[in-house]
């Protein structure tokens, strides 16, 4: 699951990625980008450590990609985001250490991936009319004649400055645009790279909404704190009243924003997070750990981790009758831990 940071130049995606992943940005990179994984943290399998004390402990990532800046008069910025066609979310890092209309960066944001959504769908109209002007056996022409007025609908929208995630597609084209990947349909949040004394964060969070969740991060000044060992870091925080930025929420929320969710397998050997898309089955599930459990899946065993914790153990959890026996179709939830009884 790949998550993109990008914004204009400058705005501190590099200082971001860092701060999120922990790898430094390469500058001999900067200009085609670099991705890095960030684990996703969860109370919880702390919880269910202290419960199994399992040899191993994973945790489910996420791969953050730092993209190449871009241009604030559109020039070029197509291209550049193109290693985003395959990101789930989109983060846009707004600058606001250094000027002050940061949430501009928003509406010129959305300007640049309409366009670049416009040059891949203008590009696919082009190609379509080429084909049909040859002559070609009916039921294809018929499918292509439908791909054709369904891109002219999105052409037209995108033309008329409206991004794809509010543009009311019908199923039916949202499955001719799926393949294309394009950018104005996915979904996006902000995080707004503040200066380090900032002493309102509030002015750019208070725009949070559904449709644009808004978080600030004093990035530079996160990064520094974080390269600091923890003993001088504590003082440092103390001292200056600064730092502290939730990190853990933050990708938490990314995860969220991206449709995604986890769910846990816990036994003495290992105790696991894994991701799966929200509305994931338990096949779909099983499918995740690996192939062979979707294969010969028979049933799933589910516990929820607050069962866990309340009672203490797998074996009261089970003399309480609070594993349920689940079937394929089973949509699972954030806290399950799950078994997968299958045949080989
Ligand atoms: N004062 C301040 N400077 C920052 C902050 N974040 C980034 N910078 C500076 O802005 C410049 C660009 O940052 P960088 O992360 O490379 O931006 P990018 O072009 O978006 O990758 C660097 O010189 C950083 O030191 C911040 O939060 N506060
Ligand atoms: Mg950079």
């Amino acid at each position: 699951m790949k998550i993109g940071l990008v914004g204009y130049q400058g705005s501190g995606k590099s200082t971001l990625f860092e701060w999120l992943t922990g790898v430094a940005s390469d500058p001999a990179q900067a200009h085609v980008g670099q991705s890095a994984m960030a684990e996703i943290p969860d109370e919880r399998i702390g919880r269910l450590v202290e419960i199994y004390q399992p040899k191993k402990i994973t945790r489910a990532a996420i791969e953050i990609i730092d993209t190449p800046g871009l241009a604030r008069d559109h020039q070029g910025n197509a291209a550049r985001l193109a290693t985003l066609r395959e990101a789930e979310c989109l983060v846009l890092v707004a600058g606001a250490f250094d000027r002050t209309d940061a949430m501009a960066d928003v509406v010129s944001f959305d300007e640049d991936l309409i366009l670049a959504d416009m040059e891949i769908v203008a590009g696919r109209l082009e190609r379509v009319a080429q084909s049909l002007a040859k002559p070609i056996p009916r039921p294809e022409r018929e499918k292509i004649q439908h791909e054709q007025a369904t891109l002219q609908i999105v052409l037209a929208a995108l033309e008329s400055g409206n991004p794809l995630r509010e543009s009311h597609m019908t199923d039916e084209q949202r499955a001719v645009t799926r393949a294309f990947r394009l950018l104005s349909e996915k979904p996006r949040m902000v995080i707004v790279n503040t200066a380090d004394d900032e002493s309102r964060p509030e002015r750019f969070t208070d725009r949070s909404t559904d449709a644009l969740p808004v978080a600030a991060v004093p990035a530079g000044l996160e990064l520094e704190l974080a390269r600091m060992s923890p003993e001088d870091r504590a003082e440092f925080e103390a001292e200056m009243g600064v730092g502290g930025s939730d990190r853990d929420g933050l990708v938490r929320r990314m995860l969220a924003i991206s449709g995604y969710m986890t769910f846990f397998t816990a036994g003495e050997k290992e105790v696991r997070s894994w991701l799966v898309p929200k509305g994931a089955t338990a096949l779909d599930a099983a499918d995740g750990i690996h192939s062979d459990l979707a294969r010969g899946f028979i049933r799933a065993e589910v516990m929820t981790v607050s069962d866990l914790v309340l009672l203490g153990s797998e074996r009261e959890v089970k003399a309480q009758h609070l594993v349920r026996q689940e079937p394929k179709g089973y949509v699972v939830n954030d806290d399950d831990v799950l078994l997968i009884r299958f045949s080989v």
